[in-house]
């Protein structure tokens, strides 16, 4: 059987992304659309709207054109949606980099998304010098570098919006302009460039409206990163265009962000796992009042019931929310609603509108599960991507020709209509909530001389969360340790790609094909746990 949403259909949003959040705000004018989380200092939506117009017309200047892909790469900060919006008022494509990118990772993403332009900060260039002279040395440099804060032969911020000239009337196409190309490996392989036009994410965030759309001047703490689909939707598109107040913090640290809840008084908590599970278990938090609190949402990866009870009763909240996404789905198909006064416990919410959902068998039949049935989920709707960049045979292998998006997670619907996540079928490893692709690890573990196969699968740890850990073939007669090979991988991948556990086997399970079979080794470490 199909599910549908319960709630009635939105007609499509053809919006690019910063009218459809920003033309709201000309009506909120002097309310505060943000606030930096360390420092106090505000920004009216009246600002942030003139903003967006000055960069626009200063990215211009400079020679952005409607099309050309800029690459973000800059922790969270109040300036950071001046640069998106600012960008894609000037018809750019922003591909979002991940802020702890080595310089490899970053010229990789430059080069497979064809970036022209990187808008980054002063701490991040040295990565992004090494990345552009990566870039160069390949034959395709970069055609500029905005530093946001200002560094020696750079554009900043303040010289963007220093422009005096008209911003420019790029005649975007919301139907099929990409507005954000996010990088996903999605159910296999490499991280590859999500295209997300204007038109699906807009039409997403209408979509969201019936179950997830803060009040205007509710305060919301965005430390998620904006890089990821999850932040970007979650803390800056949708509370900006409800006229929610963002809290933003640059990074996650536990007393920080409990400082700036008391603080500013936040009412809406927007995380992943591993914030629930410090909010949870660390006696620090005690120590302030989080009163405010009015809801904590949890997504991108799995929550453990009990810590989401523990946590719960520690902010004095019925219960925590879910949602689910997928950078393909331009992210979200569920949430738990704020108002719901009685969810399933668990689960991950119900289907926003206008979206279907089917749960399919996994005995290799693929047929059509009812309520309470394990299987795959597939998803239809106005927000399934465009596609891979440049990558049509990974899209067709995840978008059926029905328009049905296979997400390479197993669960199941309850009678209520509410959607359980039990498991993945995909490769994917989900680290505290951040993406990391085994075939990528398995390339970097490939590289070390000593190393003569290799396979990595998600393993879960004390706490219940995955971590890679890589099965390793060494090279006969060299001496090869667990700590080298961590170490190695450690040396040529952002922290949260680390292999955090090493087994030395035999050989890696392969398939006639010589595909990984990673079932197996899934059933090893599960035979494992269970002895
Ligand atoms: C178990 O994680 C995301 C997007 C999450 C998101 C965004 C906006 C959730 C709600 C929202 O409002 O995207 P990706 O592409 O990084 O990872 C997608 C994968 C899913 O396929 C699933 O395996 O992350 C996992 N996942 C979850 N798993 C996402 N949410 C959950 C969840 N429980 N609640």
């Amino acid at each position: 059987m199909v599910f549908r949403s319960e709630f009635p259909d939105v007609p499509d949003v053809d919006l690019p992304i910063h009218e459809a959040v920003l033309s709201p705000a000309a009506g909120y004018g002097d309310r505060t659309a943000l606030i930096d989380g360390l420092t106090g200092e505000r920004v009216s939506y009246a600002r942030l709207a003139a903003s967006v117009e000055r960069v626009a017309a200063g990215l211009a200047e400079a020679g952005v054109r409607k099309g050309d892909v800029v690459a973000l790469f800059s922790p969270n900060s109040i300036a950071y949606p001046a640069a998106y919006y600012g960008a894609s008022r000037a018809g750019a494509t922003v591909t979002t980099v991940s802020s702890l990118s080595t310089p490899g990772e970053l010229a990789g993403q430059l080069g497979d998304s064809d970036a022209r332009w990187l808008i980054t900060v002063s701490p991040f260039l040295p990565t992004a010098r090494a990345a552009a002279d990566l870039l160069a040395a390949a034959g395709r440099p970069l055609t500029g570098t905005v530093v946001l804060d200002g560094a020696e032969g750079h554009p900043s911020l303040a010289d963007l919006l220093a422009a005096t000239g008209p911003a420019p009337e790029p005649a975007v196409d919301p139907r099929e302009d990409i507005a954000v190309l996010p990088y996903s490996s999605g159910t296999t392989g490499l991280p590859k460039g999500v295209m997300l036009t204007h038109r699906s994410i807009a039409t997403n965030l209408a979509q969201t409206d019936a179950l997830y759309r803060p009040a205007v001047g509710e305060r919301v703490l965005a430390v998620l990163p904006f890089f990821h689909i999850y932040g970007l939707t979650a803390l800056l598109n949708q509370p900006l265009r409800c006229g929610a107040t963002v809290v933003v913090l640059p990074r996650f640290d536990l007393e920080t962000f409990c400082r700036a809840v008391e603080q500013h008084r936040v009412q809406g908590l927007v995380v992943a796992p591993p914030i629930v599970l410090a909010l949870a278990r660390h006696p620090l938090v005690d120590r302030f009042d989080l009163s405010s609190v009015e809801y904590l949402l949890c997504a991108a990866a799995p929550l453990d019931q009990e810590l989401a009870a523990a946590c719960a009763r520690r902010l004095n909240l019925p219960h925590l929310l879910q949602g689910y996404g997928m950078t393909e789905l331009s992210p979200v198909t569920h949430v738990v609603s704020p108002t719901d006064p009685a969810p399933s416990p668990g689960s991950v919410g119900r289907l926003v509108p206008s979206t279907e959902l089917r749960v399919t068998a996994l005995d290799g039949s693929g047929d059509d599960l009812g309520p309470g049935e394990r299987g795959e989920l597939l998803i239809r709707g106005p927000q399934v991507m465009k596609g891979y960049f440049g990558r049509p045979c990974d899209t067709a292998a995840v978008v059926d020709a029905e328009g049905w998006l296979h997400t390479g997670d197993i669960g199941y619907v309850d009678e209520r209509g509410y959607l359980f996540v039990v498991d993945r079928v995909k490769e994917l490893i989900k680290y505290k909530g951040y993406q990391v692709a085994p075939a990528e690890l398995e390339a970097v573990l490939l590289g070390h001389p000593w190393i003569a196969d290799a396979a990595v699968i998600g393993v879960a740890d004390a706490d219940g969360t995955e971590c890679p850990k890589a099965f390793v073939v060494r090279v006969p007669g060299t001496g090869l340790t667990g700590e080298e090979v961590a170490d190695y991988v450690a040396g040529r991948v952002a922290p949260y790609k680390k292999v955090r556990a090493v087994e030395f086997v035999d050989a890696v399970p392969r398939s006639a094909a010589g595909k990984i079979l990673r079932r197996e080794l899934r059933a090893r470490e599960a035979d494992r746990a269970g002895a």
